[in-house]
């Protein structure tokens, strides 16, 4: 695992150092990179000449002192025994710098317990990689009781840096995806010990119920089986009776045999009830993990799609399901394990309120007089279905009645702004539901247009057709220098629909905005800077800063005249010239009614500044 993680921190742009306890383990991880990457140029994931650029980056050793000295961030992947990283960490504290970060990739022992262990439990976190670490999207960000919020969000920044989703997780044995995974190995074993089902048939009924590849037989064989029996025996223990490893699976670990289940029929007869308990397990926990505070419902689905590639996650799964025969069945497992399984709580208030989950792709959160709007469907790089442009809807919504907000700012979780409209879910439309869905989606943009503060757009990677055409709807575009924009719906066989085709050249001018959507190019930032697409071209790490400072000197100024020059700029636009001064008239006539035009003007004589209070 650690050769994948330093594999990953490489390719990102970081300086690191790699330690292992003899050279020939150190060059063992060298030549498992060297593999990586040559594959990565045969699949065209990776351009031949980054494969020395990644290389170069990494340096091995076997000696602590070299290796963790300058380091800011030291991620540890020893052996999973508490003795062998109680030892590792005495002799970071010997060594590291005092402001350096330590995180551990342990999957089996609590981030509580080891920060015990460490220096500064404030600078101690985790950071569960899943295999292969340098490919695998999916990363857990563990907060300890005692990790600070700066470490945290140092973690947080690092993971997407790589390129991965973060999940954000409270520690509690499992942390969320095995929480949940595991029992579900270790249910598929205790039917098949009580005689419910062949493994066939338990096979056969997980693979539909969870429109999955391999059942958990075969995963198992895949993955493991002491992997499985080791990782349920730590839910076991620090979490009690129900989490047991079953006696199939300990004797089959036992045993060190494969699971055998060829020539195995397959009993329809009994595909439901199996796939009922799978369910029913997999649901309940997911319930208990949102309960406890481990993890949110949208992070947890989002661990179940990309870690374990289920079709849906569990609570999208039970709204699918329905949420009333959910409850029913998650309700009927807890029955059936004599006290040892409790009852979700909130999923019985889901059930008798008759309320599907409630989850959100669209996250808002407040920072002093900034509403900071996060599109948040990662594993999509943030693509616009009908879902996320509902999810905006509700929190311009929101924003629009929140006069504490004075400034929004619009960004992509990830690597990605927004990468367009959902071309998987567009694929299935009639030119009718076509319609409906692009006058959705222009409606909602032109909501954000119109709102009366001003918005931005902080493009922090890809934003493309529909992404794009969300950043021509905001008032101004500040992008990372790692940003593409582009429109590239012709080569889909489609042209832009969410506006693009009456912004861009509005914006840019008639024959750059043809040549743009004519050819699909995507063009990187600074090129866009250049044309008038976007505002300012920062590096990614200064972006929400660069647009708060803008924020914050929009913030300074008065209140009402601001939103009535945005009203006589995006309203005049579509008048003509005449037309458009005689509004131009209007605001401006309004703007001398207002008390912060007096205390604006009465500031410049007085020579102090002006206090606005947005009357
Ligand atoms: N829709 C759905 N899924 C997407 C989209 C998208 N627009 N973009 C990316 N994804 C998914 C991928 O399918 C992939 O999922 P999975 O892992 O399950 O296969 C995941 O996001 C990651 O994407 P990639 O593996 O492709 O990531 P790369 O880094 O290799 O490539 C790119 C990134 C270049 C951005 C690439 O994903 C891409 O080209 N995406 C499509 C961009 C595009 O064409 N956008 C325009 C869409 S059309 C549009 O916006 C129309 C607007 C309104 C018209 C209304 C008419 C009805």
């Amino acid at each position: 695992m650690g050769s994948g993680i330093a594999q990953a921190a490489s390719q990102a742009g970081y300086k690191v150092s790699m330690m292992d306890t003899s050279q020939e383990l150190v060059d063992a991880g060298m030549g498992k990179i060297k593999k990586m990457l040559n594959k990565g140029v045969e699949r065209g994931k990776i351009k031949p000449e980054k494969v020395e650029e990644v290389l170069s980056k990494i340096k091995v050793t076997t000696e602590i002192k070299v290796a963790v000295e300058n380091a800011e961030l030291v991620i540890e992947a020893v052996f999973e025994d508490i003795e062998v990283k109680k030892k590792l960490f005495s002799e970071l504290k010997e060594f590291c710098k005092p402001e350096a970060i330590i995180a551990s990739n342990t999957s089996s022992l609590g981030i509580n317990k080891m920060a015990e262990f460490t220096e500064f439990p404030g600078k101690f976190g985790g950071l569960h990689f899943f295999n292969p670490a340098a490919i695998n999207k999916l990363i857990e960000v563990v907060r300890g009781e005692k990790t600070s919020h700066e470490t945290f969000d140092a973690l947080m920044n690092f993971s997407r840096r790589l390129g991965k989703i973060p999940l954000e997780i409270k520690d509690s044995p499992g942390f969320a995806v095995n929480r949940f995974f595991v029992p579900f190995l270790n249910e598929s074993c205790r039917m098949l010990e009580e005689g419910v089902a062949n493994k066939a048939t338990i096979e056969e009924a997980a693979k539909r119920g969870f429109k999955i590849g391999m059942g958990p037989f075969a995963l198992m064989n895949f993955t493991g089986i002491p992997i499985a029996y080791h990782a349920e025996n730590t839910l076991y223990e620090g979490l009690g009776e129900f989490y047991r490893p079953s006696e199939a699976l300990k004797s089959q670990f036992e045993a060190g045999k494969p699971w055998e289940f060829e020539g195995e029929e397959v009993d329809e007869s009994k595909i439901e009830a199996v796939q009922k308990r799978l369910f029913g397990t997999t649901w309940g926990i997911a319930c208990h993990l949102v309960e406890e505070g481990v993890a949110s419902k949208e992070d947890t689905d989002r661990g179940a799609l990309l870690g374990l590639r289920w079709a849906q996650g569990p609570f999208e799964m039970m709204n699918s399901y329905g949420i009333n025969d959910a409850c029913k069945v998650v309700q009927g497992f807890a029955l059936s394990t004599d006290g040892k399984f409790n009852m979700s709580e909130s999923l019985l208030d889901q059930a008798r309120m008759k309320q599907p989950w409630q989850m959100s792709t669209v996250k808002l959160s407040k920072q002093d007089r900034f509403g900071l709007i996060t599109m948040c469907r990662p594993e999509a790089l943030n693509a616009l279905n009908t879902k996320v442009l509902s999810d905006l809807d509700n929190v311009i919504t929101r924003i629009k009645e929140d006069d504490d907000i004075g400034v929004v700012i619009i960004t992509g979780e990830g690597n990605s702004f927004v990468a367009g409209a959902d071309i998987k879910e567009m694929m299935e439309k009639s030119p009718m539901a076509a319609r409906e869905f692009t006058r959705y989606g222009q409606q909602v943009l032109k909501r954000l247009e119109d709102l009366d503060k001003p918005v931005i757009a902080a493009v922090n990677g890809f934003a493309l057709g529909g992404g794009c055409e969300l950043a021509l709807a905001c008032d101004m575009i500040i992008a990372s220098e790692k940003a593409k924009l582009g429109l590239p719906e012709v080569s889909l066989g489609i042209h832009p629909g969410f506006g693009g085709t009456q912004r861009l050249p509005r914006l840019i001018g008639r024959a750059k905005a043809k040549e743009l959507i004519f050819t699909g190019d995507m063009i990187p930032a600074k090129e866009a800077e250049r044309i008038g697409l976007v505002n300012k071209t920062v590096p990614s790490d200064q972006l929400i800063t660069e647009c708060k400072d803008l924020g914050a000197r929009i913030l300074a100024r008065g209140p009402v005249a601001v939103r009535l020059a945005k009203s006589a700029i995006n309203r005049g636009g579509e008048m003509t010239l005449d037309d458009g001064l005689a509004y131009e008239i209007e605001t401006v006539s309004l703007a001398f009614s207002t008390e912060d035009k007096s205390e604006g003007m009465d500031a410049f004589i007085s020579k102090r500044k002006p206090d606005f209070k947005g009357k």
